[in-house]
């Protein structure tokens, strides 16, 4: 790897040509030749660390390429072509170049391709340089988007490693996250991403796209390792707390704060996408007597198992909340189904709502045991989007209202918002245990 004032470079090309390359390279007086044979001479002559010449500019290189190869193997050989010539130039790289340029050729791109190392000569280390304006725009991105959880985080930290270095492929594992931009290639640059001693990922590019990696880029590397492992920590402590910010504690359920925000998120998605949306809010009848009888304890337990029932009995995609004391709400949702212009409300949500109130009602409650007074029943209200409102608000009100309704008019069953009073869902009112 010559330095590159010593560097005895062969210039194949016409005289604009050689112009150019004198110009990337102006600590270089290059010995120059207007077409390949004349450079297979030359190179047959003298002997030279490298060799440029363009796929354009003189004809035959191809061809020429093999016979240099065999003339002069220790010589480094960089063809130079524009960016719609870039099959060839691959091309070359099988007769024997050792790498290519896309024209207009840069200083820094030819003296990477040609393998120089700049001087002074860095004897024990080469320092990363300073990130560019771009960079750092884009890690500020990462920075701001780390609510978004480790997996995004680590996506964004992927493509911006993958613009820096101009790799064709990126690809981060870091313990139980992976994440991968460009189509995975054979592996040309990887650094260990560490924590606390220990091995817990790799950060692995594939090919540069234009040229080959610089001295600097391994130590570059390490520096974007150190920043991976410390943003996916950060983003998935603020993903620990967010979870706990949104969980409620008794039951194990989303919150009040988490489901209103889904809501806002579901009506809007729902809306573009006219997908079916259904609030459904479930309170249990007569839960101040249960607390009365058997106490406190056993009444929190009674929501436990609730609310264990409600998730059991709900798809994953839909979104289930304690929405506060005694009360639950479900979003159901169809992922699916557009709605066709002068479609109903759906029948499906009613379904399961009545389904779900037949479990908790034949289910055997261990919190009450063999005393349990009678089946534990709820009221639901249900609001469909967007017959019965077409806002957070508007849904939230419509439901309560049917909970409401389903209340006075006697208890375990479910109501639709603005439709007439419908029959209980089990025939017989059951009795609520006494207090004590
Ligand atoms: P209704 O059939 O009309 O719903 O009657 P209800 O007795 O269930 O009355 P309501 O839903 O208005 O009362 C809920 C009660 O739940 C009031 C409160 O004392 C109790 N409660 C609220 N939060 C908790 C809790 O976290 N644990 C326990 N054990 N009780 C709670
Ligand atoms: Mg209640």
């Amino acid at each position: 790897m010559p330095m590159r004032t010593q560097t005895r470079l062969l210039v194949i090309g016409e005289a604009r040509y050689r112009d150019a390359i004198a110009r990337a390279l102006p600590w270089c007086a290059p010995v120059g030749v207007d077409h390949p044979l004349a450079g297979i001479w030359q190179m047959g002559h003298q002997h030279f660390d490298a060799a440029v010449m363009s796929l354009s500019a003189a004809s035959g290189v191809l061809r020429a390429l093999r016979s240099m190869r065999q003339l002069a193997p220790q010589t480094r050989l960089v063809v130079t072509c524009p960016a719609s010539d870039e099959p060839n130039a691959r091309q070359a790289l099988e007769r024997g170049a050792d790498d290519y340029v896309i024209e207009p050729v840069t200083q820094e791109d030819l003296e990477r391709a040609l393998d120089l190392v700049p001087e002074p000569v860095m004897a024990f280390e080469s320092p990363a340089p300073e990130p560019t304006l771009e960079e750092k725009v884009q890690f500020i991105d990462v920075i701001k988007n780390l609510s978004d959880g480790p997996q995004a985080t680590l996506e964004r930290m992927a493509s911006l490693i993958q613009r820096t270095f101009e790799a064709s492929s990126v690809t981060i594992t870091i313990d139980e996250l992976s994440s991968q931009v460009g189509l995975a290639d054979e592996p040309v640059l990887q650094e260990p991403i560490r924590s606390q001693n220990a091995t817990v990922g790799a950060i692995t590019l594939g090919r540069r796209l234009h040229g080959t990696y610089s001295a600097t880029a391994a130590a570059r590397l390490t520096d974007y390792a150190r920043l991976v492992e410390a943003v996916v920590t950060v983003a998935r402590e603020r993903a620990h707390w967010q979870d706990l910010a949104w969980t409620d504690d008794l039951s194990r359920l989303r919150n009040r704060r988490y489901f209103e925000r889904r809501l806002d998120e579901l009506i809007e998605q729902c809306a573009q996408q006219r997908l079916y949306l259904t609030l459904l809010l479930l309170d249990i009848d007569d839960f101040k007597t249960y607390n009365d009888r058997f106490g406190h304890e056993t009444g929190d337990a009674l929501i436990r198992e609730v609310a264990f029932l409600l998730t059991r009995c709900c798809r994953e995609q839909d979104v289930v909340a304690r929405y506060g004391g005694d009360e639950f709400a479900v979003l159901l949702w169809d992922a699916e189904k557009p709605r066709v212009p002068g479609s109903r409300h759906p029948t499906d949500p009613m379904a399961f709502a009545e389904r779900f109130l037949h479990v908790v009602s034949t289910h055997q409650f261990r919190c009450l045991g063999p005393e349990a007074p009678g089946p534990v029943t709820l009221s639901g209200g249900l609001a469909s989007f967007p017959w019965d409102g077409r806002t957070r608000e508007e849904l939230l009100h419509a439901a309560d209202e049917a909970l409401l309704t389903a209340k006075r008019s006697g208890k375990n069953r479910i109501q639709l918002a603005g439709q007439p009073t419908v029959a209980p869902t089990r025939p017989e009112t059951p009795t609520p245990p006494a207090a004590a």
